[in-house]
């Protein structure tokens, strides 16, 4: 009777632990800004500047987990330039979405920015990260990235939704069905004490 208490008891734990809640991260890039470089490439005499592509990662924080990214496509760069929109430049590579990340919604989101050289590898041009924090309001939130090297900013665009119903749907070990109610509502209250706290 005690191993089946223990196991029981170890199945609600796993549970309520998946079941903290899962959240979407969409972010549209805007804006990219960096102080003009004339030796991007090292051409003497003409002022040439960077040919830049991005690539951008979300690292959730709570709990901690590895970075997941996109983007690194030298295909999709802007050629000699250190500013444009991106709805202009690169109308098919700004927008990112990552779903169903497990956990409390605080994470950063960081741009990295390359500089494409044909005969040689490509030069880092610096990173730059924005730090979202739980309850923080998302409503069409737009902002710009602290500043990097060389000043590089990214502004973006965040959208972060919150589905307390999916931390229920991924539960889908068989046990009982009691035991699946009480995790139920312990679900639902501890995301919310984790909103409002
Ligand atoms: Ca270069
Ligand atoms: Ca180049």
């Amino acid at each position: 009777m005690k191993t089946c208490i223990f196991v029981m008891f170890f199945f609600f734990i796993c549970l309520v632990s998946q079941a903290t809640g899962d959240y979407d991260v969409s972010v549209k890039l805007l804006e990219y800004n960096r102080d003009e470089d004339c030796s991007c490439d090292d051409t003497p005499i003409i002022c040439d500047d960077c040919d830049v592509y991005f690539r951008i990662c979300l690292k959730p924080l709570s709990p901690t987990q590895n970075p997941k990214c996109y983007g690194n496509n030298n295909n999709q760069r802007v050629t000699d330039t250190h500013s444009f929109l991106f709805a202009d430049s690169l109308r098919y590579a700004d927008f990112y979405t990552w779903k169903d990340i497990m956990g409390q919604p605080s994470f950063d989101i960081s741009v990295y920015a390359y500089d494409f050289d044909l005969l040689n590898s490509n030069d880092d041009l610096g990173v730059t990260t924005y730090e979202y924090r739980r309850n923080t309001t998302t409503n069409k939130l737009i902002v710009t990235t602290k500043p990097g090297i060389k000043n590089l900013r990214i502004k973006l665009s965040l959208d972060v939704s919150l589905d307390v119903s999916s931390g229920q749907e991924n539960v889908n070990i068989p046990i009982q069905k009691w035991l699946h109610l009480v995790v139920a509502v312990s679900t639902t209250s501890l995301f919310r004490r984790s909103l409002v706290s």
